[in-house]
């Protein structure tokens, strides 16, 4: 037996590959992998047939014990490969837990008391913006999360956000629909979902603070002098002790109402840090402006590189929709969403989102 091992730093996106015992150097075809993140890795790409292939390959053995130390999160994303792995080696999978994202934080917190506490001059200074390094740290660790929906339309971005709040809050319909930018705010003690509207100029009050459903909605979305609904509410199974979560979800830019919805997918693709949820609708995939939209998200992720590439998350929605007697099945569709993808991009990157997205979608719907 051949025992591999993978230890994985997801902070420094750094792996060291060691098989029995001797660790894979860059030159290595695995080793040469040792700076890309695990998602990736696990993945095929060009000249890589995903990390399990590789190792088969590489070992020249039927069983191969792969010991892995690291996050459980990505264990799971490394067990789930091992499962859907059908080729002649026989896999078995050991895990050794390191701390977590949480346990970080916790160690983090520790260390910025006691260097307040010793009052170190070193870190008395202040930056630009007049704030010291405790305030900026508290800003960052209690910052807003914020994962913007974009699709062209009717590709199913309301839909998807009602799944994850578990209530249909936001109208959806088989037509152009939403005509406005409706960002939900988690917050865990709410019972119910409470909403502000203001006008395009972000400050004047439409609609005062108050309690909705999804009948206050349809009355705000087609209200033409309401351009941004604030909403707070409890979005299910997301701790605010763990993240500050904001959905948000816009107008297809192609909605014909109006052109500012275009502008503003475009400021979301090139001028945020946050992250971007891309619908693709499985029954429509080639529209021009899904085109433009995907050749947007290309050029913003070679211009920015690396994290900007992390940015972009593809969803495949609709999936519900294959049709089994027409001999299309999941796997064919995620090889032609593939096909379709790659000349925007590195292949990599897109697969192993998609895989693991349009699982997650396909789940929301029927949830
Ligand atoms: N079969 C199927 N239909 C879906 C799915 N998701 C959404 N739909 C339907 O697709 C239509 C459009 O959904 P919406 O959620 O309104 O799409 P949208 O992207 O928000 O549309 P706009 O706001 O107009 O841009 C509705 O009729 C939904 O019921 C899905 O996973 N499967
Ligand atoms: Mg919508």
């Amino acid at each position: 037996m051949t025992k591999f091992s993978i230890e994985y730093n997801p902070y420094l996106v750094k792996c060291i590959f060691r098989k029995n015992g001797k660790v894979l150097s860059s030159n290595s075809k695995i080793g040469a992998k040792a700076g890309e993140r695990l998602q990736i890795i696990l993945g095929e790409s060009v000249n890589w047939k995903g990390l399990l292939e590789e190792i088969a390959a590489s070992c020249d053995d039927d069983v191969v014990e792969i010991q892995f130390r690291g996050r459980r999160i990505d264990f799971e994303d490394l067990k789930y490969v091992a499962d859907l792995y059908n080729g002649n080696v026989k896999f078995s999978l050991a895990f050794d837990e390191t701390a977590d994202d949480a346990d970080v934080i916790s160690e983090l917190d520790q260390l910025f008391d006691e260097i307040k506490e010793k009052n170190l001059p070193e870190f008395s200074g202040k930056s630009q913006s007049g704030k010291d390094i405790y305030t900026a740290y508290e800003e960052v660790k209690n910052g807003i999360f914020e994962v913007n929906v974009i699709a062209t339309m009717s590709s199913g971005k309301s839909t998807l956000i009602n799944s994850l709040l578990h209530t249909e809050l936001l109208p959806s319909q088989n037509q152009a629909c939403t005509a406005t930018i409706a960002q939900i705010r988690d917050c865990d003690n709410m019972e119910e979902f409470e909403a502000e509207c203001y006008a395009e100029d972000r400050n004047t009050v439409i609609y005062p603070r108050a309690v909705v459903t999804l009948d206050e909605m349809r009355k705000y979305n087609s209200d033409e002098r309401v351009t941004y609904i604030d909403i707070e509410g409890n979005i299910p199974s997301i701790p605010n002790k763990k993240i500050n979560l904001c959905l948000r979800d816009t107008p297809g830019p192609n909605f014909a109402g109006n052109i500012e919805h275009g502008k503003l997918t475009q400021k979301i693709i090139k001028e945020t840090n946050a992250v971007v949820l891309y619908i693709m609708n499985l029954t429509q995939l080639e529209t021009k402006n899904d085109d433009e939209l995907l050749r947007d998200i290309s050029s913003e992720m070679k211009r920015a590189g690396k994290q900007s590439r992390d940015r972009f998350i593809f969803v495949v929605n609709k999936c519900d929709e294959l049709d089994g007697e027409k001999g299309e099945t999941l796997d064919k569709i995620l090889v032609s969403v593939r096909d379709y993808l790659s000349p925007f991009s590195r292949k990599s990157v897109f697969y192993i989102y998609t895989l693991f997205l349009y699982i997650l979608s396909f789940y929301c719907y029927n949830h």
